[in-house]
């Protein structure tokens, strides 16, 4: 594999600096806690995060996780597969939600996508508002979405389906396929060339592994029965994988998600509601709430039925979770503050006093 179809580009070999042209790039497609599985153009590696790394990273996010591109030295002169990852490059793009539970923990689930797959069940898994909110952080991602429903060999109504998300997608494509009958599988691989990636993602049991075996022409991923009652899957994948295709490009499969709280910033939401933002631009009021301001553009679009009411009430939606997720940030990031402030005043306290002592 050359350096381009693992998906190498200008802007990663930009990073590099003179005293790290020695350092072979390496692609993280697996991870197992601090081990890494790598890709390189001299064969899989694996490789360890060396401590330090660990404790100059502020934040869990900016440790390197599927799809990143680090810069390695060798680590045991015996064994040539065994690296040392001594940095990780910026990212391109970024897929992240918040982490599960309490904390607000940003996740990051692939980094360097090209192309976000949001693959739905055509069964009873579809739902709008899920597909709504993954799009949310698709857009957020700096990759480009792409909604893929499958098992249209179980739906009767794809057409309907597909005319239920018109509103939310905007120009996004939208892809019907059966992974299972192999029918529309092959308009995925326009997404996948040589030196792209892309990832799945969505609920268990909608057959983002099932795809990628498609894709493959052969069982790589384990794939799992769904309940009969409501079509939900049993979470047979449970890490994420990047792998090669064939014809060139890169695929990620990833874990059912259970929830998708959203990670995002106030001008990444603005580009999942880019209908409504349009629309909003024209209101007579810069500050318009698009309540029953006069001249609200917003209303009026939704008056004449050129914008569904639906869209700006998700929009309002989203803007409260942000505004909460925010909140729940900074207090977090003020109790974190207290926490080292305390730690220090012990540290201080705890001194051994030179003059008294010796
Ligand atoms: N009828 C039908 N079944 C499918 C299709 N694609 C996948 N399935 C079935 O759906 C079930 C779940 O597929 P998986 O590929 O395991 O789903 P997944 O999204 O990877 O699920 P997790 O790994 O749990 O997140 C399996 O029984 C598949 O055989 C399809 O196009 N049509
Ligand atoms: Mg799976
Ligand atoms: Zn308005």
């Amino acid at each position: 594999m050359d350096l381009n179809e693992l998906g190498w580009k200008d802007f990663f070999q930009e990073q590099i600096e003179e005293q790290e042209l020695t350092l072979l790039p390496a692609r993280i497609y697996r991870q197992d806690v601090n081990r890494y599985h790598l890709f390189s153009t001299k064969g899989d590696l694996t490789g360890t995060l060396p401590g330090k790394l660990f404790t100059e990273t502020t934040s869990k996010a900016e440790l390197p996780t599927v799809g990143d591109w680090v810069l390695t030295a060798p680590a045991d002169e015996h064994n040539p597969r065994a690296v040392i990852i001594e940095r990780t490059l910026d990212r391109m793009s970024k897929f992240s939600r918040k982490q599960a539970g309490d904390k607000v923990v940003e996740q990051v689930v692939a980094a360097n996508i090209d192309t976000v797959f949001i693959v739905s069940g055509l069964d009873d898994n579809f739902n709008v508002n899920r597909i709504e909110r993954y799009l949310v952080l698709a857009w957020s991602s700096g990759a480009n979405p792409v909604i893929v429903l499958n098992k249209a060999d179980l739906c009767r109504d794809t057409a309907d389906k597909i005319h239920q998300l018109e509103p939310i997608a905007m120009r996004i494509p939208i892809h019907a396929i059966s992974a299972q009958s192999g029918e529309g599988v092959d308009l995925l691989r326009q997404y996948v060339e040589s030196g792209q990636t892309a990832a799945l993602l969505g609920s268990s049991g909608v057959g983002k592994s099932t795809i990628i075996n498609a894709l493959l022409g052969y069982e790589r991923f384990d794939t799992g029965d769904v309940r009969e009652a409501d079509s939900k899957g049993r979470h047979t994948t449970s890490f994420r994988e990047m792998c090669k295709l064939d014809a060139g490009g890169m695929i990620i499969d990833t874990p059912g998600m259970r929830e998708i709280q959203i990670w995002t910033d106030e001008s990444s939401l603005a580009k999942s509601f880019s209908d409504v933002e349009d629309y909003a631009l024209l209101c007579k009021f810069s500050d318009c709430q698009h309540d029953s301001e006069p001249g609200c553009a917003v209303q009026e679009a939704i008056e004449k039925g050129n914008l569904e009411v639906t869209r700006l009430e998700s929009l309002r939606k989203f803007q409260r979770e942000l505004i909460h997720l925010v909140e729940k940030q900074d207090a977090g990031a003020k109790a974190e503050k207290k926490k080292e402030r305390k730690k220090f005043a012990r540290s201080i306290r705890d001194r051994p006093n030179k003059r008294s002592g010796a």
